[in-house]
Order: C-alpha cells, then sequence, then structure tokens
C-alpha cells in the first residue's frame, strides 16, 4: 500500500526559504496580505485554499484533549462524511483523537452569516476570535447554529475549529447561511491557510460531468506530468476506491490536472476524495515539488459556490455512485 493505514504523517508543510519566495513574488505582485486588512485572500491569484490540520491523540480515552501533535497537515474543508481513515493516517488510530483546524475565512458577501455545524462527537468554531458554536459534548448529529456573525464581503477572518472523536464513526460538517443565500458547505475557496504557511497542493477537486474524468485545479502551473505518476495516486469516489487511467495538463489552462478514470463514474453524490504521496515527481511550471496532498470535492459538476450559486444540497447524501457493471 503506497498509502501507510495505520502510521501518522507528521509532514509539516511550512518551508521557510520557500515561503520567502512566495512573499516575495506576492509583494511583487502588490497582492501581499496584511492580517486584518480587508484584502480578499480568497481571490489573490494563486492563493491556497484550505484550512491547516492539527491532529492529536487524546491523553486518555474519553479525555477530548489535545495530548499530543501527531500530525499536521492542510485539509481542503470541514465537510467531512468520515474522518476515521483521516484520524487513523494522521494519528495512527481513529478513536480518542483531536483535531484543530485553523486558517482563513473569507465571505463573498457582506451581512449576517450563520455558521452551523453537525458532528460525530463534539466541536466548537471561533470566528474572528470569538465563539460563536461550543459543543463539546460527547454525542453525535446535533447540528449546532450560531447567532448571526456580521461578515463584510472580501475581508479575510481568522477562524479555528476543534473536533474530538471518542469511538465508533466519526464526522464533520461545517454550513454557513449567508445574507439571502441557502445553507451549504462552507467551500474550499472560501478558505485559505493560515499566515506563513505554504501549500501548493489543489485547491479544488471535482469529478467532471461527464464522469470520465477528474480535475485537479493548483494555486500555480504545472509542469507536464512524468509517466508513472499515478501510480502515486489514489481516489475514493462516492466511497470506492477508483482505477485511474492517464494524467495531462488541461491544454487551456495549465494549472489544471486532468485524470481520466478508467471507469466512468455513473451517478453524482457523495464526494471524490484524492490523496497524493508527494513521491510521483509533480511539479510547479517552476520546478518546485507538488507537496504530498489529501483532498476531497464534489463527485458531480461544480456548481458556483459563492451564496448567490445554486444551493447545493447542504448534506451530502449517502447515497453512492456506482460503477458500470462489467
Ligand atoms: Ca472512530
Ligand atoms: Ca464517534
Amino acid at each position: 500500500m503506497r498509502f501507510p493505514r495505520t502510521s501518522a504523517l507528521p509532514r509539516a508543510h511550512a518551508r521557510p526559504a520557500s515561503l520567502l519566495v512566495t512573499l516575495a513574488a506576492l509583494a511583487l505582485a502588490g497582492t501581499a496580505v496584511v492580517p486584518g486588512a480587508s484584502a480578499s485572500a480568497a481571490e489573490e491569484p494563486g492563493a491556497a485554499h484550505g484550512l491547516k490540520g492539527d491532529y492529536y491523540t487524546q491523553s486518555a480515552p474519553g479525555a477530548f484533549d489535545f495530548g499530543e501533535l501527531k500530525a499536521t497537515t492542510v485539509d481542503p474543508n470541514l465537510d467531512f462524511n468520515t474522518l476515521e481513515e483521516r484520524l487513523q493516517a494522521r494519528t495512527g488510530q481513529s478513536d480518542h483523537a483531536t483535531v484543530r483546524w485553523t486558517g482563513r475565512i473569507t465571505p463573498e458577501k457582506t451581512g449576517d452569516h450563520v455558521f452551523s455545524m453537525t458532528g460525530d462527537n463534539g466541536f466548537r468554531l471561533w470566528i474572528d476570535g470569538r465563539p460563536v458554536i461550543d459543543h463539546w459534548v460527547d454525542d453525535w448529529d446535533r447540528e449546532q447554529n450560531s447567532a448571526p456573525v456580521a461578515l463584510e464581503a472580501g475581508r479575510a477572518y481568522d477562524i479555528k475549529a476543534e473536533f474530538f472523536e471518542h469511538h465508533g464513526g466519526s464526522n464533520l460538517h461545517l454550513r454557513w447561511t449567508p445574507p439571502g443565500g441557502g445553507k451549504t458547505a462552507v467551500p474550499q475557496s472560501a478558505f485559505t491557510l493560515p499566515e506563513g504557511m505554504e501549500y501548493n497542493g489543489p485547491s479544488a477537486v471535482a469529478v467532471q460531468a461527464s464522469g470520465r474524468t477528474l480535475s485537479l485545479e493548483f494555486p500555480e502551473a504545472l509542469a507536464t506530468p512524468p509517466a508513472g505518476l499515478l501510480e502515486h495516486f489514489d481516489a475514493v469516489i462516492g466511497g470506492a476506491e477508483w482505477p485511474l487511467d492517464k494524467a495531462r495538463l488541461d491544454t487551456d489552462d495549465s494549472k489544471k490536472l486532468l485524470v481520466t478514470l478508467n471507469e466512468p463514474v455513473v451517478g453524482q453524490g457523495g464526494t471524490a476524495d484524492v490523496r497524493y504521496d508527494g513521491e510521483g515527481g509533480l511539479s510547479t511550471a517552476d520546478g518546485e515539488a507538488v507537496d504530498d496532498f489529501w483532498t476531497s470535492g464534489p463527485n458531480g459538476p461544480r456548481t458556483s459556490c459563492g451564496p448567490s450559486g445554486p444551493a447545493r444540497s447542504g448534506r451530502t447524501t449517502p447515497s453512492r455512485s456506482t460503477r458500470v457493471p462489467g
């Protein structure tokens, strides 16, 4: 197995040397973000979308504390139908584990936003340093709603979410209801990493409407993918491990990696979960190796994720995609 299921992946992504390069590039482009400034981090070209995830084991079963940090990584969003595999891979156990996610969130609309969170087991949420949901409770699947939080369009706010898993199944979903909009999962595009954390993994992933291609968008242009790259990929679509055929760059957009699927995905729903072990030689056009990643996105056409876009059903239903018979 290319991806160890039982060991932690204690790779930190902060790389000071290349960070300086990135900051210099941002400064040259005039888009450097000052904390608390009203610049839109989410709209910067090249911004890495996602949240920093710190994965811990608890000091004892039932402690629900942050006992020992086992891995730091990047997660695309907080919309997990299950966290079991991630907890196992990153902490070495799928029970008695705790996660803290940090980064920034940038709304598209100005006005009151209501945050809704549900999970298995406990969770809590801070926006702009203020607690807005506190459900550090050993139960499951009881959605909690924040009081309305006044936010300004295009401004990046600090976000922190914490989660603990006791035992059995685990999941976590963060949704928001922007002014005049419906309740949707907060999209990856709304999240950016904490300042000082660099990451060049995908900023979006989706199964294209044809069901035959997996599309991964990166913050930077990529070099032509090397032969054998897909041996370092692992895709689970709608709950099933999916065989991958070929990888190529989109001829119109070299930030986009297109992966042909051996068998088409029939039907939509659930998520596409894609892992890369960082060892396949994938690199940016500038020759920088692409970090290992474990990301997920919708199985189906991407909709406008903005508050005014068509509302995706808030919760991903367990309806599974199916392979073509034979
Ligand atoms: Ca568990
Ligand atoms: Ca549980």
